[in-house]
């Protein structure tokens, strides 16, 4: 380790000390103002350890106006504030400390503690934000109880609010107000928040099953109330749910939520005072597509899961992030499952796993869903700790069924509400409640990388009897090189003539058998159904053999992966034969029927029809050919459209006529609608009507920019007009515009690097804003990857420019952006060195921030 890193702390799990005080009480008033806000702090202390003698609170960017132990004032020889702490000795067991401090909220661009940003005070505390609001022991093992007085400008900020209920409101003189609010709940402070602007409020009502009137505010941009009203069923569908499949109610009067533009992600679970990106609240049907309308239902749902899982039972330490967030999302993905098609949002939530997972594994970034050590906390809001993290959870539900997984939370509960805890515990709770040895199972939480799965068949024809091998392995990673065998649940369907027997076979061991007996030599075992293990499958099924389970598998999710496998085995033909590869007449025959009988899941049907993206076929290599991915799904979309285009056009016109509502059906129908309109647009010109006409009949914007993707995936010539037609339509709205920002810069042509510097131009664009800079520099990262990996390396110093421009005004959203530089190694040599070249020049950047420097050190850690 180089001694920069060293000077930057890394902190590591095997660290981790149990605090040394308790804080009983925090009173915190806030008199706000943009650029010199005045934060008072009481706290009430208490000392854990007799023995101790020192207290160390942390603190950044913070200007200590005064410090009071108990009633005396603190002479500066008293304490020692430097660096980003306050220390102080202490001899009583029981002391209260006064601090006063003064920040900056507008000069606040990183959005981390209280900033203001588009006329409001927001805040965001988690993982370490609360120390720029105050000198506080900021780790989530200290709860406290809070209480909140806010005073303010009465015109400028009529809302005032904190987390928990509302117990005072009065106006002060000279034109200010006070709003004082209590949290009954202990919390720790990542939990803290504040808001204060002038809003419109949508109110709605929850009765809790036990028969609480719970109000439900949202607070959203003037004149934008109506299109909260979705957020708030959404939010009234999270709380049933909770009720009925956890057994779980909300415990307060009030849940808040507020919309804001500016935010570093999606949304935030503040105790009683959500704050939301405006992107996951503000939706209408012609202002956002049925992705939009998912996402903020199950974001929503998110936030909401999190007051029991989160909030209630909090996290001892960071490392323990998994504990709320792989169960959060657990519990997300099983409530829109039960919204919508079960099987669309199992196929969604693989494809995370097995393009953006699989490529954190092998990154330079690798880590466990418990990660060791840590740099910069939120580098580690990752997909693993996430995504990968609600597969553990689900692997365990999958072992333990539902009733025993419920008695496993219930267990969690009774034992751990109020209390900040491991996901030791949380293991520990469900072993007990269930008498199932999960000893083995841990592993899941400290090892990293990709497991392989490989199967070998063996046929036995006078003992019809079937042998599968199956054996496990997983690649040494960047961060640890031994690995050993984990527990995999493998659900399995065997195809057969006669009769499908089903089941689950536990792995325990790096190989072992399965057997299946009195079976046909055409018996065809379907592995990993509904992917219950985040493994990578290797088999040796040929393409008739895959294509027999795409139309004969009686689960949906099987019919799909059968396919992806297919279309990995017809990437490779494509690659070995070149242009001479033609697609099999039996994927055109089933691509036939599913175009004239849709399954009624028209949203699976289309997800069937769909050739991968860029993405799913780039994971399946080490080294990642870009542009003979990029042309073979060019010609695979070509073939399809010519061999099929009669069948095409009529199931489009079939499909033409949903509601404009969103539901699961019409969701679906404009899915299967819209599929076919991709393909057609690759007919070009002849194609033109078609897309004009659906553009100017479109009532929803699903529809209208789904013509847009389909001119930009075809590079049809309507494309720059119909975007023209676009931006004049929509340029007052911000979250319609970021979609066009986010269109250009996903353009294909070499055209995109004017474009885009065209877009920073644009009156609506902010470095300041992450919406306005992720709609272009993420599309263009993430969703050009022809234009970003040329091989004279522009792309690559596009990216290198906007990270060290966004670096200082938001090194979170830096982090973020900077995550498919540091695979260099998947590419070849040419790429390799442009890609290492940039990352020279952000580590030589002076000032580069900890998030941005511990993953461009990782990457060039072992060049
Ligand atoms: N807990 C927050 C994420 C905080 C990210 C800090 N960089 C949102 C969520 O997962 O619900
Ligand atoms: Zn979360």
């Amino acid at each position: 380790m180089s001694a920069e890193t060293l000077n930057r702390s890394v902190k590591r799990l095997s660290d981790y000390q149990p605090p040394d005080f308790a804080i009983d009480r925090t009173d915190l008033t806030f008199e706000l103002d943009v650029d010199k806000t005045v934060v008072t702090a009481v706290l009430e202390l208490r000392r854990l350890d007799p023995q101790v003698s020192e207290l160390c609170l942390d603190g950044q960017q913070l200007q200590l106006l005064s410090l009071h132990y108990n009633d005396s004032l603190m002479a500066d020889d008293q304490f020692d504030c430097r660096g980003h702490q306050l220390r102080l000795k202490v001899s009583e067991n029981n002391f209260r400390l006064t601090i006063k401090t003064q920040i900056n909220p507008q000069a606040n661009t990183a959005l981390e503690g209280l900033y203001f940003a588009n006329g409001s005070f927001c805040t965001q505390c988690e993982a370490e934000g609360f120390r720029r609001i105050t000198y506080y022991l900021d780790r989530p093992d200290v709860l406290s109880v809070f209480s909140t007085t806010i005073i303010a400008d009465a015109a400028h900020f009529p809302y005032l609010l904190s987390n928990g209920n509302k117990v005072e409101e009065r106006p002060l003189s000279n034109g200010q107000k006070l709003v004082c609010w209590q949290d009954p709940f202990p919390k720790p402070s990542y939990l803290f928040a504040l808001v204060a602007g002038d809003f419109d409020l949508l109110r709605g009502e929850y009765l809790t099953r036990s028969g609480r009137l719970v109000g439900l505010d949202f607070f959203v941009e003037k004149g934008q109330s109506g299109k909260a009203a979705f957020a708030l069923d959404a939010l009234k569908r999270s709380m049933q749910w909770d009720e009925q499949r956890f057994g779980l109610e909300y415990d307060l009067d009030r849940y808040m939520v507020v919309a804001v533009d500016f935010f570093n992600m999606g949304a935030m679970e503040n105790k009683g005072l959500n704050v939301f990106n405006s992107k996951y609240v503000l939706v209408s049907q012609d202002t956002a597509t049925d992705t939009d309308f998912f996402n903020v239902e199950s974001i929503i749902g998110h936030e909401y899961f999190h007051n029991w899982t989160g909030n209630r039972v909090t996290c001892r330490d960071w490392f323990q992030l998994s504990l709320k967030e792989g169960l959060t999302v657990f519990r997300d993905q099983e409530f829109s499952r039960d919204m919508g098609s079960a099987t669309v949002n199992r196929i969604h939530a693989v494809q995370v796993i097995r393009t953006a997972q699989f490529a954190e594994d092998a990154s330079p970034m690798a880590h466990p869903i418990r990660p060791q050590q840590v740099m910069e906390m939120n580098n580690f809001y990752t997909v693993t700790v996430y995504d990968k993290g609600a597969e553990v959870i689900r692997m365990l539900h999958t072992l333990l069924g539902e009733a025993g997984f419920q008695a496993g939370m219930r267990l969690y509960f009774q034992r751990h509400d109020g209390q900040a805890v491991t996901c030791d515990d949380f293991v520990q709770a469900m072993q007990d409640a269930n008498h199932y040895d999960l000893t083995a199972f841990r592993l899941w939480y400290q090892q990293s990388g990709t497991p392989e799965l490989t199967v070998q068949r063996h046929y036995d024809a006078p003992n019809q009897r079937l042998t599968l091998r199956l054996s496990q392995q997983t690649p040494a990673t960047a961060d640890q090189s031994d690995k050993a065998a984990l527990v995999l649940p493998v659900r399995y369907q065997l195809l057969d003539t006669t009769c499908s027997p089903s089941g689950l076979f536990v792995m325990q061991k790096s190989s072992d058998t399965l057997v299946f007996d009195g079976v046909s030599a055409q018996a065809l075992p379907v592995l990993l159904e509904d992917f219950s293990a985040p493994v990578r499958l290797k088999h040796d099924y040929t393409e008739q053999e895959l294509l027999r389970i795409a139309k004969e598998a009686a689960n949906g999710f099987a019919r799909w992966d059968a396919l992806q496998s297919c279309w990995l085995l017809w990437l490779q033909q494509t690659m070995e034969q070149a242009s001479d590869f033609v697609l099999p007449d039996a994927l055109f025959e089933l691509y036939q029927q599913l175009l004239s009988q849709p399954l009624d899941d028209k949203a699976l049907t289309a997800e069937l029809l769909k050739v991968p993206d860029y993405g799913v076929f780039a994971e399946s290599f080490q080294q990642i050919p870009v542009h003979a991915i990029l042309s073979a799904i060019d010609s695979f979309r070509q073939q399809i459209c010519q061999r099929l285009a009669p069948e095409l056009q009529s199931c489009y016109q079939q499909h033409s006529a949903a509601a404009v509502d969103y539901n699961e059906a019409n969701v679906g129908l404009r899915a299967l609608k819209n599929r076919c309109l991709d393909y057609l647009a690759v007919q070009g010109q002849s194609s033109e009507s078609l897309l004009q006409q659906q553009y100017g009949a479109a009532n929803n914007m699903t529809d209208k920019l789904a013509v847009l993707k389909a001119c930009l995936n075809s590079s049809h010539p309507a494309f720059l007009s119909l975007m023209q037609q676009f931006a004049n339509e929509w340029q007052h709205d911000v979250l319609v515009l970021d979609k066009w920002f986010s269109l250009h810069a996903a353009n294909p042509t070499i055209a995109v690097f004017e474009q885009i510097s065209l877009l920073c131009q644009h009156p609506k664009f902010s470095w300041q804003n992450p919406n306005r800079v992720r709609a272009v520099f993420h599309a263009f990262a993430m969703q050009n990857p022809g234009q970003f990996h040329r091989l004279d390396g522009r792309g690559y110093q596009l990216l290198t420019d906007t990270l060290l421009k966004l670096d200082p005004i938001n090194p979170q959203v830096a982090a973020r952006l900077v995550t498919p530089l540091l695979s260099w190694q998947r590419f070849d040599s040419k790429r390799q060195a442009l890609m290492k070249e940039a990352l020279h020049r952000l580590s030589s950047q002076q000032g580069i921030s900890d998030d941005l420097y511990e993953k461009v050190s990782k990457a060039l850690a072992n060049e």
